[in-house]
């Protein structure tokens, strides 16, 4: 029987293109039940050609469910996923809450789908801006293995979340009509402007964002050698994380060498052409399923030393297809239960 599939969050931004992923790829389900907070209990949310009817996530809504898809929130997800896994029901969880918890994997699938097979009902997906750069680095480091990574990255305002989208928007409108902008969502204007903080301060001086990068990158390879810096800037784009990422390998690989590594892996697309002036952005990468990689050349100051340039859909790739990429896997690999 196919799974009984609660969307906890449905009602926000990573919520509501979960449910088109799982449309869009076809999920198998026997029924789909939108949740969200009291405050959309009986709103509808489109799904396929019918409107499903959003319930209230309480700590009765997992007796029946299979499989949820968290969205909604690292205070949400700490509350009701052990809840939710109590009643039998496997969660895959989008938010940071559980991510470096030692009983439950960080998955990003085309990378190390092997660690489903120890979970013991919560799986984590990792922070959008990690998702991008593993599948870039994954092929890198099978064939030279990364002794460091320096990374700085560009992150679309939909990673903060709906009301997010609609301040970028409401300050554009305003500064573009000569108004004054009020900044509610993020500490300074984002609107014309760049701001290198993501999520909160930590005592060793990088944010949250940044740290998220460093301590999920060893998790998900696998590999606690693998040294990452970071840099986290939110930039006044709607759709797409783009990642400048300097790699420091052990071997010795040529641009080409990376270019043809990447090529071969799934969920990657190459697009490095400057002869062309064609290379990814995130107005062309927003909407796709893909992580594209271009402005591959080798660092010239190492000897061994790769930079690139990384683009994805942070809310598809980064969100809501991985998460709905781990359930179609938990299924393949007959996961879906709580042992
Ligand atoms: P609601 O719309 O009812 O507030 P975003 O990240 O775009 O802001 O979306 C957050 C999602 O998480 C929304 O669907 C929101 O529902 C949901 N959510 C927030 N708090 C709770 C809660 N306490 N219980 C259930 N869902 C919640
Ligand atoms: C952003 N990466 O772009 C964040 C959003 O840990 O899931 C996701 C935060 C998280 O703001």
């Amino acid at each position: 029987k196919n799974p009984v599939v609660a969307v906890c969050g449905a009602t926000g931004a990573v919520g509501r293109e979960m449910l088109k992923v799982l449309e869009q790829r076809d999920f198998p389900y026997s029924e789909i039940i939108p949740m969200a907070s009291h405050r959309s209990a009986g709103k509808k949310v489109p799904f396929k050609d019918q409107e499903l009817t959003v319930v209230e996530l309480t700590e009765d809504s997992f007796d029946g469910v299979d499989l949820a898809l968290f969205s909604a929130g690292g205070a949400t997800s700490e509350k009701f996923a052990p809840i939710a896994a109590k009643a039998g029901c496997v969660v895959v969880d989008n938010s940071s809450a559980w991510r470096m918890n030692d009983d439950c994997p960080l998955v990003v699938p085309e990378v190390n789908p092997q660690d489903l097979d120890w979970h013991k009902g919560i799986i984590a997906n990792p922070n959008c801006s990690t998702i991008q750069m593993m599948v870039a680095l994954k092929p890198i480091h099978d064939e030279a293995r990364i002794k460091r990574v320096v990374v700085s990255t560009y992150q679309a305002v939909s990673g903060t979340g709906q009301k997010a989208i609609e301040e970028l928007e409401n300050q554009v409108r305003r500064l573009m009509s000569g108004q004054p902008v009020v900044a509610d969502v993020y500490p300074h204007q984002i609107a014309f402007n760049c701001l290198p903080q993501i999520d909160v301060f930590m005592d060793n001086g990088y944010t949250k964002e940044e740290m998220k990068m460093v301590n999920e990158t060893v998790k998900i390879m696998g590999d606690p050698t693998i040294k990452v810096t970071a840099t986290c800037v939110r930039v006044p784009v709607f759709y797409g994380h783009s990642e400048s990422v300097n790699i420091e390998t052990e071997e010795k690989l040529s641009a080409d060498d990376v270019r043809s590594l990447l090529a071969k892996f799934p969920g990657v697309i190459v697009e490095d052409y400057p002869e062309k002036g064609a290379y990814p952005m995130a107005i062309n990468g927003a909407g796709e399923d893909a992580t594209y990689v271009g402005r591959i050349r080798e660092d010239e100051t190492i000897e061994n030393g790769i930079n690139m340039w990384i683009v994805s859909d942070n809310i598809r790739k980064g969100a809501a297809l991985n998460t709905v990429q781990i359930a179609e896997t938990l299924i393949e690999r007959d996961l879906v239960r709580v042992p």
